[in-house]
């Protein structure tokens, strides 16, 4: 039995550090990906997204020396066939920051972020670009409410930021300049490189001043809309965490941001919804069972409402913090990955709306200052990293099968 459990060990260990499950002559880097009814396609082919969140991919890589810390992610992810990930492309004010001051840019930072793009690009690795944060690390929409105040603006809360005009300014004018960078490294401009999947309006969208959801929803209309102006490529999410408005509270754990999971996502220009998970922060102080079953309801509420508006979902956070290295607590968070992934591929082989989940978080090696609890060092042949392999595996089939149904009918067509 132990004999048993070391050679398939031993053997998974070897598959994947020879990087069997990497998407195979898939020429991945080729197009941008659509949405097709609820699906994502990429060269005429269902795509789905299995990947990971790495929100320091630009910080370390503003750093030379620190670069090769961004090309050990991209491949260790790439060797268990993860194709995407999602990371910030914003740092406003405060420490080594992208933007210091409104429309005024750090030329090292957006380096790093031009070397992310560019290695990505090299392993086959799509990418989702989030604008601003919510929160106040790396600046955040606190940080465009103090930068208005200081321009002389009467703003009490950071809640200003959806409605005050100069805000709006100063946000439009960073979208429009990730948007129209050119990078160094591919000369590519941003808003045409296919590396590039999606744009998120914010990560974490919250306005807890406005309930109703009003607020938000008329700021997601008007940003939507100015992004799409610039860009008609690329498709865009809000960066909605999934919680519901008040037509459908009671599926929410107890609690309301101001957003609505279904009107946010029916704005035009709102190509696919998403959906982020972490019940252990959400319900605290309740039992593991309890965390578990508030997971089940959320994630297939969440895929039957994507269903419902017709669509694609993905799961663009989603983990527990471990709170020790003890093997109850690994069982824990592979118990969470497999509820995620088995519902996400049970709707995909289906043609369903889930269209893939983004683990947070990758780290890479040497960076043991950033372990929050949530890291999943893939580097080690852990349970979860081949939880995780497993899952690439398996959507990669359903991409495959599909692919050549489709490909057989245009023989058929030919012949
Ligand atoms: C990179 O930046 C340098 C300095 O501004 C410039 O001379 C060069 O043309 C740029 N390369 C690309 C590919 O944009
Ligand atoms: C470690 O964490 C697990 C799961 O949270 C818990 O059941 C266990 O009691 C913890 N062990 C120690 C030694 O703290
Ligand atoms: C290289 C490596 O990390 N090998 C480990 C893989 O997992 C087995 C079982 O958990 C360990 O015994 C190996 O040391």
């Amino acid at each position: 039995m132990k004999l048993g459990f070391f050679l398939f060990s031993l053997i998974f260990y070897l598959i994947l550090e020879y990087g069997i499950f990497k998407v195979e002559g898939d020429d991945l880097g080729d197009e941008f990906v659509k949405v097709r009814g609820v699906q994502l396609v990429l060269n005429e082919r269902p795509y789905y997204a299995n990947g990971y969140n790495a929100y320091w991919l630009m910080y370390m890589a503003s750093d030379p020396s620190q670069r090769n810390k961004v090309t050990s992610a991209f491949q260790v992810a790439a060797n268990h066939g993860l194709s995407i990930a999602r990371t910030w492309a914003f740092s406003d004010g405060g420490d080594r920051p992208l933007q210091y001051s409104p429309g005024s840019y750090n030329e090292d930072m957006f380096l790093g972020l031009d070397f992310v793009i560019s290695e990505a690009r090299r392993y086959g690795t799509k990418l989702v670009l989030s604008l601003v944060n919510n929160y106040d690390n790396f600046g955040g929409k606190k940080q465009y409410v103090e930068w208005a105040k200081s321009e002389g603006q009467s703003l009490h809360s950071e809640d200003d930021f959806f409605t005050n005009p100069l805000v709006k300014g100063f946000y439009k004018n960073h979208v429009k300049s990730v948007l129209t960078r050119r990078n160094n490294f591919t000369g590519v401009v941003y808003k045409d490189d296919p590396t590039i999947m999606a744009w998120e309006l914010m990560n974490e969208v919250r306005c807890p001043s406005d309930h109703s959801g009003n607020t938000v929803q008329a700021w997601i209309t008007e940003m939507a809309s100015y992004l799409k102006s610039i860009d008609g490529n690329h498709l865009l999410e809000v960066g909605l965490e999934g919680f519901y408005g008040p037509s459908k509270k009671e599926s929410n754990p107890n609690f309301q941001v101001g957003t609505d999971f279904i009107a946010n996502n029916q704005i035009p220009g709102i190509d696919f919804a998403t959906v982020h998970s972490y019940p252990d922060q959400w319900l605290p102080g309740s039992s593991n069972e309890e965390q578990t079953l508030f997971l089940v309801s959320w994630l297939n509420d969440h895929i039957k409402d994507a269903q419902s508006i017709q669509k694609p979902v993905l799961f663009a956070e989603f983990g527990v913090a471990r709170k020790n290295m003890s093997s109850d607590s690994t069982a824990i968070r592979d118990q969470f990955y497999n509820l995620v992934y088995s519902a996400i591929y049970s709707s995909a082989s289906d043609g369903g709306a889930a269209t893939g989940g983004l683990f947070w978080h990758l780290l890479a090696e040497g960076m043991d200052a950033f372990n929050d609890g949530y890291e999943v060092p893939l580097d080690e042949n852990s349970s979860t990293a081949t939880l995780i392999a497993q899952e690439s595996q398996k959507l990669n089939r359903i991409r495959m099968k599909k692919s050549s149904r489709v490909k057989n009918k245009a023989r058929k067509v030919r012949n």
